[in-house]
């Protein structure tokens, strides 16, 4: 095994940000929901999209570590009330906060994760800590 495999498997174990297949990493930048997905995608990975509770567990471990909401890869921009992955494919697992989604004042259309690891429905304009997956 290569050096570099290695010290991403001891940096995976350290920080627990793995979950199955997936690995999730932050370098501490932010953006809007367009800027994030961007930037994930620019590294070669997609913007954190939990399928799972393992991997919200994951993705949320980074959220503390940084002490910095995040937006999810999911969306309800193409159908309200309806979210989706970037995929288009309709989410089947969801950890929303009490009381969302709510579209608060009827532009909330992205989804940012919680330092509890609840979500939000939110303004895709904000800007979040970028989390992706790879
Ligand atoms: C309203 C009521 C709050 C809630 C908030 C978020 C905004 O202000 O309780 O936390 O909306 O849903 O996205
Ligand atoms: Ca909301």
């Amino acid at each position: 095994m290569y050096c570099a495999s290695v010290f991403s498997l001891v940096w995976i174990f350290i920080n627990g940000n793995s979950a199955g297949e997936k690995t999730f990493q932050a370098n501490g930048s932010e953006g809007d929901f367009e800027t994030s997905k961007a930037t994930c995608s620019q590294a070669g990975g997609l913007l954190a999209s939990p399928r799972n509770s393992a991997e919200n567990t994951a993705i949320h471990q980074i959220v503390v570590r940084h002490n910095k909401k995040a937006f999810i890869g999911i969306n309800d921009i193409q159908t309200e009330g309806t979210f989706k992955y970037l995929s288009g494919e309709a989410i089947r697992y969801s950890n929303w906060a009490a009381g969302e989604p709510n579209n608060g004042g009827g532009t909330e259309d992205c989804v940012e994760i919680y330092p509890d690891g609840r979500w939000n429905d939110r303004s895709c304009n904000e800007k979040r800590l970028i989390i992706c997956e790879f």
